[in-house]
């Protein structure tokens, strides 16, 4: 059997584009996410295109028996996962603290910090049964400096960047290496979730300067994981060249 890659969140953006990258690599994919109909369709796309095999598992990150359920009903060989791509997340809102939606804080921390637990509560142990594995985890420059108005989103890509420190060294003695990727601006559907829809402010983002797209970063996911055995990648900034910091990028 091929090896095989674990993405959540894999109906759009950096997931679906790292989908694609692993099929492109021979890889056969286990492809979550709520939105069932993108995950059949992403399925029959990189098994017609790349002639891998895709299966697919519905389920919201945020609840902690659907995660189990799903993931345990995976057969036996399926369960030998090589790659684990934690990528499922969003921000909701950007607001000053004192205006923040308590529905809003709930939300990026269950998915972005608890549904990557959840998930890797039932993925790591096979991987210390394999004695292998590679375990990606998508933080953000969010999770290396907090810029305003966005404070429970930079604290929970903080938590995930301390959860990548601290599962790379609790996993090193099992052979299982872990990367903590922190992207900076990526044109995907991230802002029209975080304003809620409203396109009118999500369209805005990402003008006047050429953001990062899904490709670069599953480009650099790819380079962590087809690293020799012996080189393991722990943290990668990326950033698109007109942004220097959270705060600063140079728009035309
Ligand atoms: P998208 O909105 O395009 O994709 C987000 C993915 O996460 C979707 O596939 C969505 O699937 C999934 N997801 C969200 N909530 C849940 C949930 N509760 N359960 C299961 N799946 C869920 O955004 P991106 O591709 O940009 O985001 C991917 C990751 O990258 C996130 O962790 C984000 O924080 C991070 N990131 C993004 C940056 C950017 O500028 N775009 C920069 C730095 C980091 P579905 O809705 O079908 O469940
Ligand atoms: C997404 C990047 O700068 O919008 O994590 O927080 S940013």
């Amino acid at each position: 059997m091929n090896k095989i890659a674990l993405i959540t969140g894999a109906t759009s953006g950096i997931g679906k584009a790292c989908a694609l990258k692993l099929a492109e690599k021979s890889y056969n994919l286990i492809l979550t996410g709520r939105r069932k109909e993108r995950l059949i369709a992403l399925a029959d796309e990189v098994e017609s295109k790349f002639g891998i095999m895709a299966i697919i598992l519905c389920f919201d990150v945020r609840n902690k028996n659907e995660v189990s359920d799903n993931l345990n009903s995976l057969e036996k060989e399926w369960k030998n996962i090589d790659v684990l791509i934690n990528n499922a997340g969003l921000a909701a809102g950007k607001d000053p603290i004192d205006k923040g939606s308590l529905d809003d804080w709930d939300r990026m921390i269950d998915t972005n910090v608890k549904g990557l637990l959840y998930v890797s509560k039932i993925v790591i142990p096979w991987m210390i049964n394999a004695k292998k594995g590679d375990i990606i985890n998508i933080a953000s420059i969010a999770g290396k400096e907090v810029y305003p108005d966005g404070n429970v989103y930079c604290a929970s890509k903080f938590a995930v960047d301390a959860l990548s420190q601290g599962m790379r060294i609790d996993l090193v003695k099992h052979g299982i290496r872990v990367c903590n990727i922190a992207p900076g601006m990526v044109e995907t559907e991230f802002s029209e979730v975080r304003f809620h829809g409203n396109k009118e402010i999500s369209d805005h983002v990402y003008k006047g300067f050429d953001a990062l797209q899904s490709e670069d970063i599953a480009e650099c996911i790819w380079f962590a994981i087809s690293r020799p055995k012996h080189v393991q990648i722990g943290d990668m900034l990326i950033l698109p060249s007109a942004q220097a910091s959270s705060t600063i990028v140079v728009k035309k």
